[in-house]
């Protein structure tokens, strides 16, 4: 379906004046033309992001917390806990008739974790792209599994998937009054029009 050039401009305008990003409102001007609803950008988005014992047992906590905040992303919760097994089971329910989901809940469970919350535009499949593919051999250089793991049994972070997902693990892993809302100062560095 043709988009007339009038409304695309206005839009465009609009779009300017609101500070989307190019790639949000390329998506939602997508959605207006084939009439689906497309989400807008939204910087109050969350991820659940977890450091495995391998990666706290390696002392590489420091430096994947350092790529999300160099990033941009806001930490709005964080806690060392060591899972039980069935926090374990539960985390990956989706995965219970896999069959490394034994050794899978059993590794999670086998140590400390470090488990967050990072908020910012976007920070769900952002955070998935930092991270890089499942099979840290298939991870790109400059992703965190693709710099700093070599087995799919052992790499080291687990991110939500998607934005359903990161709200069900966020609320599995936290209470509500662990996760902090406040105003980032550094916000106005990082985004347009804040
Ligand atoms: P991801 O962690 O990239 O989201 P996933 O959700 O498919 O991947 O699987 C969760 C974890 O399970 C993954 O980080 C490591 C483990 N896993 C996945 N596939 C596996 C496989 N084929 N063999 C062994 N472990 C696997
Ligand atoms: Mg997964």
């Amino acid at each position: 379906m043709a988009v007339p050039t009038s409304f695309l401009s206005r839009a465009a305008a609009y779009a300017g004046r609101h500070l989307f990003r190019a790639g949000a409102f390329g998506a939602m001007a997508t959605g207006a033309a084939l009439g689906t609803t497309v989400a807008c950008a939204d910087a109050t988005e969350r991820s659940f992001i977890m450091l495995k014992p391998d990666a706290v047992q390696r002392g590489l906590v420091g430096e994947i917390i350092q790529r999300f905040e160099k990033r941009g992303y806001k930490l709005v919760g964080l806690k060392q806990v060591t899972p039980t097994l069935d926090m374990a089971k539960r985390h990956y329910h989706d995965l219970a008739a896999r069959p490394f989901f034994p050794a899978l809940t059993e590794f999670l469970s086998s140590g400390p974790v470090v488990a967050m919350v990072w908020e910012g535009e976007d920070v769900v499949k952002q955070g998935r792209a930092m991270i890089g593919a499942t099979n840290p051999l298939a991870s790109a250089p400059g992703t965190i599994r693709g710099d700093l793991a070599i087995v799919t049994g052992k790499n080291i972070i687990h991110g939500s998937d998607s934005v359903e997902t990161a709200k069900a693990e966020i609320e599995l892993w936290f209470d509500n009054k662990e996760l902090n809302n406040y105003t980032a100062n550094a916000a106005t560095w990082i985004y347009e029009g804040k």
